[in-house]
């Protein structure tokens, strides 16, 4: 439950937000196995309402657990699992099991399938008003049983106590898993008891064989609690039953490379920032909520639209030993309700992708910017290393090895840094994989030689598209 059943040598997942099935399968084949993506995050697979111009968010309100939405249907779904898996690449399935949708007229959904949710009525499942709990409305958040048993923004809540609830969540869940799925995000976990979802966790089936994961391989949980501080619910309480998403992470990293704290600070990036121990740690720069301004993170959160200083922050959390990332890839949006390009209005329109790796159609494709995969590439070559020869100008420049697998350098204060520093790796010409990349025998960014004493002269003059430098035992020329 703690174990993400990556492939190994692989550390990182990519959410790929409001992605059709058959785009993720090719995507899998295409770009995340070669460049050494562990998984992806998929949106929530089971039947959703249809909601007035389509919003992003409709996906997160069920209408029943039948595997069809605008991303695709159940056979297109267990196909993308295959070749996903057969790529090296897992993937992990956002479920919504606190609710079922909020009250509508005329409720919809996305399999063709009608419910009254104003009498908690979803015969497609199907669940009755008894498997609810009664009508209330979250609004203290310092009352865990207001926010563990009344409903969120509208959205019926269900009742996991019950034991019809937790069979037909089941159902659901370990169809997923024998059709070749990982893990689970557990969407608004804050808002069930956790008693409940260890009773559920513990029904899980082991992993598909089949799909390539070892006898006995428990399902990826990792949940949604947010917890900034300050609120009846700690993010403790989930740590026992898997990982936790560390909202406190995406907040921090967002002000530390907006400026609101030095970057020499970071020397102790963890637990003495108030995160949850490494190991539970779910970590991300942003995610689909907070880059839009919904859930949690506030207005320090990075996204996209700050190219350099969101490139910055996540090629930080790639290159330092802590926790488990996610890397987000958006779309483009400019109100916080749009939804998914589509090619009509309804239908989700597949990304277009340009001869330099990027995407167009409205796709952001932030996984394809040279500066993330690339860090991606470097996560997976330098785990297991430790940081050592941390260096930093005392304020905003800093550089560390992964012992002598690879280096990084930041510059996040309005001057050049370019200085002589230890690199920890062997003497040879390092092509900087930020700048360019290793192409053949030649580097299409910075090179720079690092001589038999481990030490190189590294610039980032503050001008620069970016504000990293980094290389590694297998970006040497
Ligand atoms: C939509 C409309 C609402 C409407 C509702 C019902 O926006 O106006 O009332 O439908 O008709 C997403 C969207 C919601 C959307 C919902 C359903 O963000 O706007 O509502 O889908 O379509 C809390 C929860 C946390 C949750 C965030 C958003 O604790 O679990 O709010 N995040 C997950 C998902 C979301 C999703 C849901 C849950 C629901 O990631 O994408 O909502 O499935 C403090 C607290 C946090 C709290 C935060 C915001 O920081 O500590 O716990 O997060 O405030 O309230
Ligand atoms: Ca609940």
């Amino acid at each position: 439950q703690f174990n993400p059943n990556y492939a190994s040598g692989r550390t990182t997942m990519v959410h790929l937000f409001e992605w059709k099935w058959n785009d993720i399968a090719a995507e899998c084949e295409n770009f995340l196995g070669p460049k050494g993506y562990a998984g992806v995050q998929v949106s929530p697979v089971n039947e959703n309402i249809v909601a007035n111009n389509r919003p992003w968010w409709e996906r997160y309100q069920p209408i029943s657990y039948l595997l069809t939405t605008r991303s695709g249907n159940e056979q297109q779904f267990a196909n993308m699992v295959r070749r996903c898996n057969d790529v090296g690449v897992r993937i992990y399935v956002d479920v919504v099991f606190n609710h079922m949708a909020a009250d509508r007229a005329n409720a919809r959904g996305t399999a063709g399938s009608t419910a009254n949710p104003g009498s908690k009525s979803f015969p497609a499942v199907p669940y009755s008003s008894t498997d609810f709990h009664t009508t209330c409305t979250i609004n203290n958040y310092n009352d865990a049983n207001q926010v563990r048993n009344c409903e969120l923004v509208g959205l019926k809540d269900l009742d996991q106590s019950k034991s019809w609830v937790r069979d037909r969540i089941l159902d659901f869940l370990n169809k997923l898993i024998n059709l070749g799925v990982a893990g689970f995000r557990v969407d608004a976990a804050k808002h069930v008891w956790p008693s409940d979802l260890k009773t559920i966790y513990n029904r899980f089936n082991n992993l598909n064989t089949q799909h390539g994961f070892a006898a006995g391989s428990r399902p990826f949980i990792y949940q949604e609690v947010v917890d900034l501080g300050g609120e009846a619910i700690s993010k403790y309480e989930y740590t026992d039953l898997g990982v936790v998403t560390e909202f406190l992470h995406s907040a921090s990293i967002g002000k530390v490379f907006r400026g609101g704290d030095q970057l020499r600070w970071l020397t102790n990036w963890g637990t003495a920032w108030g995160f949850l121990p490494s190991t539970s740690a779910f970590v991300f720069v942003d995610n689909h909520d907070n880059q839009r301004g919904h859930g949690a993170g506030g207005s320090d959160v990075l996204t996209y639209k700050n190219a350099k200083q969101y490139k910055m922050a996540n090629a930080f959390m790639l290159a330092y030993p802590f926790g488990i990332p996610r890397v987000m890839s958006s779309f483009a949006f400019d109100n916080t309700d749009q939804g998914p390009p589509t090619s009509d209005g309804n239908n989700i329109a597949s990304p277009i992708f340009n001869a330099d790796n990027s995407c167009s159609g409205g796709w952001v494709c932030e996984h394809r910017w040279r500066q993330i995969y690339n860090m991606v590439g470097f996560r997976n070559i330098v785990s297991n290393t430790n940081v050592q020869n941390w260096w930093d100008n005392g304020s905003n420049q800093i550089a560390f090895c992964r012992d002598n697998k690879g280096f990084v350098a930041f510059n996040n204060d309005n001057y050049d840094l370019n200085t002589s520093l230890q690199t920890c790796l062997p003497a040879g010409t390092y092509c900087d994989i930020i700048s360019g990349e290793k192409s053949g025998s030649t580097c299409t960014g910075k090179s720079v030689v690092v001589g038999s004493d481990g030490r190189a002269n590294i610039s980032i003059r503050q001008n620069e598209n970016d504000g990293v430098f980094a290389i590694h035992v297998g970006s040497k020329l």
